[in-house]
């Protein structure tokens, strides 16, 4: 996979907030945040999508994103917030390393903004796509 800024962040060559760092997993503020307190959770295995991440990495991260969560609620005195992890250039994904966010929600003005069109799930299709999803587990 090509290098990425975020590459560059774990291997120290570029500066970052740093909030927490263990073996596998390294988290800091979003240079860009939507609101005070977003932070960056990142896997230090370099894999551009979630798909392809390793199941020791997907365990080192999912440890401690609750706490990470916790820390920032707490830092920033807000008890709402969004995880958001984009995967592909059309799912807004901008740096193709591996990241989850965690975007407090303070106000309507600040964080993440959600446009959410829900469809309406048809029963017959619904079975034949859940079938589907679990053969291909
Ligand atoms: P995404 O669209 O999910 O790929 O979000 C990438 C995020 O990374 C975006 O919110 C801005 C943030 N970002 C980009 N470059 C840097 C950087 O050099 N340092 C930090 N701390 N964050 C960055």
């Amino acid at each position: 996979m090509p290098d990425t800024i975020f590459g560059k962040i774990i291997r120290g060559e570029i500066p970052c907030h740093k909030v927490y760092e263990d073996d596998r997993v390294l988290a800091f503020l979003d240079v860009f945040p939507l609101s005070p307190g977003h932070t960056l959770v990142i896997p230090k295995e370099a894999v551009a999508t979630l798909d392809q991440l390793s199941d020791e990495s997907a365990a080192a991260v999912g440890r401690v994103l609750p706490r990470i969560c916790r820390a920032v609620m707490k830092a920033t005195g807000t008890t709402a917030y969004n995880l958001l992890q984009n995967n592909g250039s059309s799912a807004h994904q901008a740096v193709f390393h591996v990241h989850f966010h965690i975007i407090p929600k303070a106000d309507e003005s600040h964080g993440l903004g959600i446009i959410w069109k829900a469809g309406k799930l048809d029963p017959s299709q619904g079975a034949n796509l859940a079938q589907r999803i679990a053969s291909a587990l």
